[in-house]
């Protein structure tokens, strides 16, 4: 085990898909000595760097909210060339530092501004984890769902530019959606460039149904690398789901001007 409480990090170069299991722990917290792997499977990566691994055993003071609660933190770092990828993620826990009811908590990532929930823990193995295209904190957060569930993110490169499609399970209290975009995957909202003035507004209208939508980023630059979050937006709130990994690729040109 390396005990990584400290300042210093455990580093991993990856130089294509893979995983790995980074042994870390800690010696502090009042409790002695706790064994608390990581593990990184990169199942994308177009850019080949380092990956930084640390814990840290007390609670993480931005993400603590909920009554139910992990006194444990993961700080996961991209070194500068690490670039463009697709991580799942698995991190497991001391039994010691569960607070509250272990199988209601949930399992995310904390970059700085916004929790990202990752899904419940699993109490059988003592873990929670999930896929991200970024790196940060990951520890446990709100465990109540977002007033907006959405289904079948994704994007893919057409003639006209990055597509965008997402579906609702149900859309009470929603107004719309407003598509952001970035280059950099942990750009703060503040940071991110909106490219939906005016809102694509709810289907539903506040009811008990499910609805599609779809937008087209046909601004973006070929073979530039981008990220894109949706913001949906309620009588009352906001949520951002994302980012989600989207190019496009200027091959498509030609098609487009037979
Ligand atoms: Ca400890």
């Amino acid at each position: 085990m390396v005990a990584t409480d400290g300042s210093g990090e455990l580093r991993k170069e990856f130089s294509g898909p893979g995983s790995f299991t980074f042994p870390v722990g800690d010696n502090t917290g009042g409790d002695g000595a706790q064994y608390t792997p990581a593990t990184l499977n990169f199942t994308a990566l177009r850019q080949a760097g380092y990956a930084g691994m640390r814990v840290v055993d007390a609670v993480h003071t931005d993400a603590s909210t909920a009554p139910d609660f992990l006194s444990r933190y993961w700080t996961v770092t991209a070194g500068s060339l690490l670039n463009g990828f697709t991580a799942q993620t698995t991190f497991k826990y001391d039994p010691s530092d569960v607070n509250g009811v272990e199988s209601e908590i949930m399992g995310g990532k904390w970059n700085g501004d916004a929790f990202t929930k990752l899904g419940l823990v699993d109490p059988a193995t003592h873990t929670f984890g999930g896929a991200v295209t970024s790196f940060s904190d990951f520890t446990s957060g709100p465990s109540t769902p977002p007033a907006v569930t959405l289904e079948d993110m994704g994007t893919s490169a057409t003639p006209g530019g990055v597509s965008l499609k997402w579906t609702t399970a149900q859309e009470i209290d929603l107004v719309g959606f407003q598509v952001y975009r970035a280059t950099n995957p942990d750009a703060l909202p503040a940071e991110r460039e909106l490219l939906t003035p005016a809102p694509i507004l709810a289907q539903g209208a506040g009811q008990m149904e499910e609805a599609s939508y779809a937008y087209m980023d046909a601004t973006a630059a070929p073979k530039q690398v981008y990220y894109y979050w949706l913001k949906a937006i309620y009588t009352s709130g906001a949520d951002f789901f994302g980012p989600l990994l989207g190019q496009w690729n200027a091959l498509y040109l030609p098609l487009l001007r037979r």
